[in-house]
Order: C-alpha cells, then structure tokens, then sequence
C-alpha cells in the first residue's frame, strides 16, 4: 500500500543554508538517491537527495528559502510496502544505508533532535562520496559538508554537471564565472570552445575514452590544528620543476632497472688522472666519476639509438637523435635544475670534467639560461656523493629514459675462485615502456656497466 512520507534536510553540518535549485515539482517520479534540492553553503554546493523512491506529492521549499536539518522538502508517495521493506519493517531489515523516514504526519518540528528519523547523508557531487555500504547508522561520523564537498570543488548545478558529462568534459578544469564562481552551462561551452580552437584536447573525465586522470582535489587540511606549523613559500624553480616531474610521473609508464658496475679499475684510474691534474699541471681541475658515466652513457645511446630518442607530440611518431647531449642533474639551493652538456661524443673526460664544473657552478650560482636547460637527449642524476643505494629517476620529458646513480660501495664479489673486494656502483635506470622494452632497457643497462667495468671499452 502506497504511503506518504515526508522527505526532509539531513544533518548538514550549518544552518539557514540557501536553497538554490529546486530539482522536483508535484507529480514528478523520483527514485532513491535523486536529487531534490541544491543547497549552496559558503563553502560548497550540496545536493540533497530522496531518501526513499515514489510520486513527489508537494514540494515544501522554494529557491531563496534557507534550510536547517529537519526541514520539509517534500511530501512523496511511496511506492507502498512491497516496494519499501526498510519503511515498512525497520526492525527486521538489515542495516540501512538511510533510517526510514517518519510517515505523515511527521512528529512535531520541536521534538528532540534525537527522536527524529534522519535521513540520508547528502551527495556530494560525486567528490569524497565514499560509499555508505552496510555502516549502521549510529557508526557514521557526524555529516561533515567540508569533507563530502571540499570548499575548493566546483560549484555546479547538476543540470551543468550532465551538460559537462555529457561532452566528456572534467567539472573541475573548468572556471566558473557565476555568482562566487559557480560553473554556468556557457562556462562548460567556453571550456571546450577554447579546447577546440587552441588544438589541446580538453581534459575529460575516466569515464570517457580520451585524456585526464579525473583526481581528487588535493586534501585541504587545517595543519595548524594539530600543532605548531610554519609557512614557506616554494622557490620558482621548485614550482616550475615540481609541475614537470608532476607531468612526467603521471604521463609516462615508468619501470627502474637496476644494476650494479664493478669500477674498480676506473676509480682507480679516476684517482691517477686527478692526482695528475693537481701535481703536473698545478690546476683544480677535479675528475668527477660523473664525466665516465657520461662518456660510458653516450657509447651505450650509440649501441641503442632508441634511449636517444623521443616521443612526438601526437605520441605516434619516434624522433631518433644524431647528436649527444647528456642534462645532468644538479641540485642547487633553489631546488633541481638540468643543464645539458652538448656534444659528449666529440669530449674527452678532461673536457667534460670541465664542462661539468662549469654547468655545476653556473646552476649554483643561477646563472643558467635557458639554452643551456634545452636539447638534452638524456639524463644522468647522480646522488653518488651523498648515498643511498637505489632509487627511481623521474625520466625528463621528452626524453625516454635516466640514469640514477648511487654512491659506489666495497663489495665481495665471487671471482670463480674466491670472493674478491669489488667497488660496485649502484646504478638505476628509469625508461619510457612506450617506448623502450624491458629486455632492452637490461641490453642497455648490462652494456652501461661492461663499459664502466672495463674503460678501454670506452675506446672503442
Ligand atoms: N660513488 C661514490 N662517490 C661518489 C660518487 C659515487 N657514485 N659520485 C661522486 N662521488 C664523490 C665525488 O668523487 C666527490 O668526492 P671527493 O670530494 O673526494 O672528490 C664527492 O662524492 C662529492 O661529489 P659531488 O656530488 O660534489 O660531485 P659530482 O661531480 O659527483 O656531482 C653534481 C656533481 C652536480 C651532479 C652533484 O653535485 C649534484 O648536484 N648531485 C645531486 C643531483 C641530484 O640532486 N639528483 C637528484 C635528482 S631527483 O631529485
């Protein structure tokens, strides 16, 4: 038998918050979980929906009214028993999602808080919205609009929500140019005009086929609360470089291969050539493993042309590079920078330990230009002076792959006949799997500690 029950605001965390849309009129068919009304605290916009599915009978609230929990949204008629078991038998019913709500006529408005059924939760557009599942009632925390409807999501009425659905379009790319920012239909068809008309694919949500990643806003969390805090703004180049790894991490497939190169001899040679540029020839000249790694990188891009390459932009095309430019890494108090040493192929390690002192000293003393931040094909991180053992190089666009670089340890190495005192350096290398398989990222990484652990090779 068909029922009338009053459908009602739930614990919304403020009072007197405006009605700003009203979803529902007299004889409309709702189901459970629609709609009915758009409120708009000042920090986000709720919807409030039928708890339980029926015929709208009347609607009690009108736009510009402002509601507290407990207030009468409408009166529907229920589909009756058959329909409503948790209506009808509360007791006998498992757990709800929502209470039942209260058959008319509804207990006195007065009456204690605790007495009267609550309704369901409001949704939350969708942000935050974790499902209710079996959570008994008296388990849920208090309803918290902050949470389900962070104060930075988009305000949207839901028919603006399906206009943007609807074109694939992501809500939170676009800017709202209503009243505190609220997203109007032109709004969504400015967004994709501009899409269109700059050649960029708009950024749509997971459910259509193309682009975007459709991510949770970034927790906005009152740190102060839970003790002393202090504020610091990031550095330029920390703003700039965090929004390219940013990209990078998120756009390319990244898988770390890792290995180890026996450099022994090359230390030791490494020692001899820098104590000879100290005593023959007076200089400070220092000779960095580094510029080994470099010379042992550009004979490893020779033997691979496909790390010496990249992507297009369309992503369907490979660019394969005849030249040799390594960016190198270097952190500076300002944050990371990537200077690019050109034309490794035609250095020899005193040119490059040059080179690399001067690329060092001018990231440091942030005297880089942007010529000298571009072209690279490949980069080196080398984190050899400080320590750790492995670690994952974000690869730097365009480029399809990175060298890591850890700080070489004492080892035993079992030689056939013995364990023998090996200095391995720790190496780790993060490609594009777009573009670079994983049995050749082993070729190249084997390749690169054959030619460490044995330098003539470097020769050849
Ligand atoms: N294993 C052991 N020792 C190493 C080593 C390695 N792999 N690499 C360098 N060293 C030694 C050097 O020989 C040097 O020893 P001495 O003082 O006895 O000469 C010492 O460690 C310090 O080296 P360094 O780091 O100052 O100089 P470098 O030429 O090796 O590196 C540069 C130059 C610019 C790469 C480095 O200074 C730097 O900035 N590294 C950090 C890069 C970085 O932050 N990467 C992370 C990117 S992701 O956030």
């Amino acid at each position: 038998m068909a029922d009338l029950k009053e459908a009602r605001v739930p614990d919304i965390g403020h009072a007197d918050v405006p009605v700003i849309e009203v979803l529902v009129k007299a004889g409309d068919r709702v189901e459970k979980e629609q709609s009915l009304i758009t409120l708009e605290s000042d920090k986000a916009t709720m919807e409030v929906p039928a708890p339980f599915a029926g015929t709208v009978k009347e609607v009690r609230l009108k736009v510009g009214d402002e509601v507290s929990e407990g207030a009468v949204i409408a009166i529907i008629e229920t589909d009756g028993a058959a329909a409503e078991p948790a209506a009808a038998k509360p007791a006998a019913a498992p757990a709800p999602a929502a209470p039942a709500p209260a058959p008319v006529p509804a207990p006195p408005a007065t009456a204690p808080a605790s007495a009267e059924p609550k309704p369901a939760p409001i949704a939350g557009q969708g942000v935050h919205n974790a499902p209710e599942g079996d959570v008994p009632p008296q388990a849920r925390p208090p309803f918290d609009a902050n949470i389900v409807m962070p104060g930075d999501a988009p305000y949207a009425s839901p028919a603006v929500r399906a206009f943007a659905r609807e074109l694939g379009v992501d809500i939170q790319q676009v800017k709202g140019s209503g009243r505190g920012g609220r997203i109007q239909r032109e709004d969504v068809s400015a967004y994709v005009k501009h899409a269109l008309a700059s050649g960029a694919r708009p950024v749509v949500g997971a459910a259509a086929s193309v682009g975007g990643l459709n991510l949770l806003p970034w927790p906005k969390v009152d740190f102060a609360k839970f003790g002393e805090i202090e504020e610091r703004p990031l550095s330029r180049i920390q703003k700039i470089s965090g929004a390219n790894l940013a990209r990078n991490w998120a756009m390319i497939p990244h898988v770390t291969q890792h290995e180890d190169a026996d450099i022994t001899e090359m230390e030791a040679f490494r020692k001899q050539l820098g104590a000879e540029q100290k005593s023959d020839k007076g200089g400070d000249l220092k000779i960095s493993p580094l510029v080994f790694q470099i010379k042992a990188v550009v004979a490893a891009l020779k033997q691979f042309p496909q790390f010496n390459a990249s992507l297009d932009e369309s992503g369907e095309k490979l660019i394969l590079k005849k030249y040799f430019h390594i960016g190198i890494a270097v952190d500076t108090p300002d944050g990371l920078v990537v200077p690019v040493i050109r034309d490794c192929d035609k250095k020899g390690l005193l040119d490059l330990a040059r080179d690399l002192a001067e690329i060092s000293k001018k990231a440091r003393d942030k005297k880089l230009g942007p010529a000298e931040m571009s072209g690279g094909c490949f980069s080196i991180s080398s984190l050899g002076g400080i320590g750790g053992t492995y670690f994952t190089p974000i690869v730097n666009a365009p480029e399809v792959a990175i060298l890591g670089v850890s700080k070489s340890v004492m080892k035993p190495v079992w030689n056939g006949k013995e364990f023998a005192p090996r200095l391995l350096l720790p190496l780790s290398l993060s490609y594009d799997h777009r573009v670079i398989d994983g049995a050749l990222a082993a070729r190249f990484a084997s390749f690169l500690a054959n030619q460490l652990g044995d330098i003539r090779r470097l020769l050849l």
